[in-house]
């Protein structure tokens, strides 16, 4: 890949570096936990702050499945980190092991007797006659994430409040970050708590601008690329960066969610165009769920200013609104992948000439990430100052 010619040094640093940490402990520890908050982009977005704390604390970061929502059944999927993402590039940031290889270490490095959980305080379910503790497998997909791997608490819950993710300032400040991993081995010390396993991730939702950059360590497997030649390039022949990519989110969870403009000053992802303190404006209906007439004049507006572009793809959680786009825009040709596959979209809208996202959603901040790596233009519904958009990747990693 052009993108990356680095990566097949990248490649045998980390065939080393994994073998040492598979078969070796770690002696300064592990941290490991269940993304059970939200959906993808959630998911992936407290992945940022949870790396960056596990380094903060110099512990292994055990990487957990991704946890997947199916809509005919209630049983969540547990897919392997690695079946989304490559592992050398993160390997060679971090280090890091997959959870799987991590339950192979464990009889070694996380003893029974220090099988702890951690969460903020306690998570009561005292209405149920559950004890006042983290109750970590309590309801989904808590109970099923760790029954996955066949992990149960057995010495017990340990609550970490008043201790932090973040230092209280500013994270680019190294006397504070010394000073959270010192406040968190003294309450905390390796050889006590040789792993700290927690309820939820300890990284923020949404992620925090300082920790944008670390999107550049998340590069597709190959399993993905080839599965969007197959289903999407390949088949109908489109080329990559000559299309229009377009989300749109707006399925009924996202209906309630808008109903919430008017009442904050931000939603979710809305900080990638508004600014973490609105200073590039204020947020509002149309930026949450545009009205079909807004959706055709800002496609018309890009496509002026598209010259050659002939495809159109979309992707969505719900209504694709494929025949009301080509009703209105009768020259393009408009695609949408033929089975729901949110990976696969995301890989794609990543890729395209240019693209319009939803600001309040953090499906599309993952693809407004991958595209400012690149210096691609990224516009979003119902906001007026981008295609200049905000580019968040400011720093080196
Ligand atoms: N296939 C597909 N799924 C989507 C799309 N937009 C949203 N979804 C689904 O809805 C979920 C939305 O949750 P999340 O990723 O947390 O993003 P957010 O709720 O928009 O901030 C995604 O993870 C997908 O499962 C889309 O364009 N295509
Ligand atoms: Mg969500």
């Amino acid at each position: 890949m052009v993108r990356y010619p680095m990566l097949h040094v990248f490649a045998l640093i980390f065939i080393i570096s994994s073998s040492e940490a598979k078969n070796n402990v770690d002696k300064n520890g592990y941290i490991i936990y269940c993304p059970c908050m939200g959906r993808f982009g959630n998911q992936v977005d407290q992945f940022f702050g949870t790396l960056n704390f596990a380094k903060t604390l110099n512990r292994t970061l055990v990487l957990p499945t991704w946890i997947k929502y199916d809509l005919f059944s209630d049983k969540p999927i547990f897919v392997p980190f690695d079946h989304y993402f490559m592992l050398e590039p993160l390997n060679v940031f971090y280090k890091v092991m997959l959870i799987k290889d991590f339950m192979h270490l464990a009889p070694k490095a996380w003893p029974l007797s220090k099988r702890y959980t951690f969460c903020h305080s306690s998570r009561n379910f005292e209405s149920k006659g559950y004890p006042n503790d983290c109750n970590p497998k309590e309801g989904s997909p808590f109970g099923p994430f760790w029954d996955n791997v066949d992990v149960n608490f057995t010495a017990g819950s340990r609550f970490y409040s008043p201790l932090q993710f973040y230092p209280a300032t500013s994270e680019d400040n190294l006397f504070e970050l010394k000073k959270l991993k010192f406040l968190w081995d003294t309450k905390f010390p390796p050889p006590d708590y040789p792993v700290l396993a927690f309820v939820g991730a300890p990284g923020s939702f949404p992620v925090k601008i300082s920790d944008v950059h670390l999107h550049g360590l998340l590069i597709w497997s190959q399993q993905i690329s080839q599965m969007v030649d197959k289903h999407f390039f390949d088949l109908y022949g489109v080329r990559r960066y000559e299309y229009i990519g377009l989300h749109l989110r707006n399925g009924l969870d996202w209906k309630l969610t808008c109903q919430h403009v008017g009442q904050t000053d931000q939603l979710f992802s809305s900080s990638q165009c508004l600014g973490e303190n609105n200073e590039f404006g204020q947020l509002t209906a149309q930026i949450c769920f545009p009205t079909q007439e807004l959706i055709v004049s800002q496609l018309r507006n890009v496509l002026q200013n598209s010259p050659n572009i002939t495809n159109i793809f979309i992707a969505s959680d719900k209504n694709h609104m494929i025949l009301f786009l080509q009703a209105n825009f009768k020259d393009m040709n408009i695609y949408k992948l033929e089975s729901e596959d949110p990976q696969l979209d995301l890989y794609i809208l990543a890729r395209a000439y240019h693209f319009i996202g939803n600001c309040v959603s953090s499906f599309s901040a993952f693809v407004k990430r991958e595209r400012d790596i690149e210096n691609l233009p990224t516009s979003f519904w119902g906001v007026h100052h981008l295609t200049r958009a905000i580019n968040l990747f400011h720093q080196e990693l």
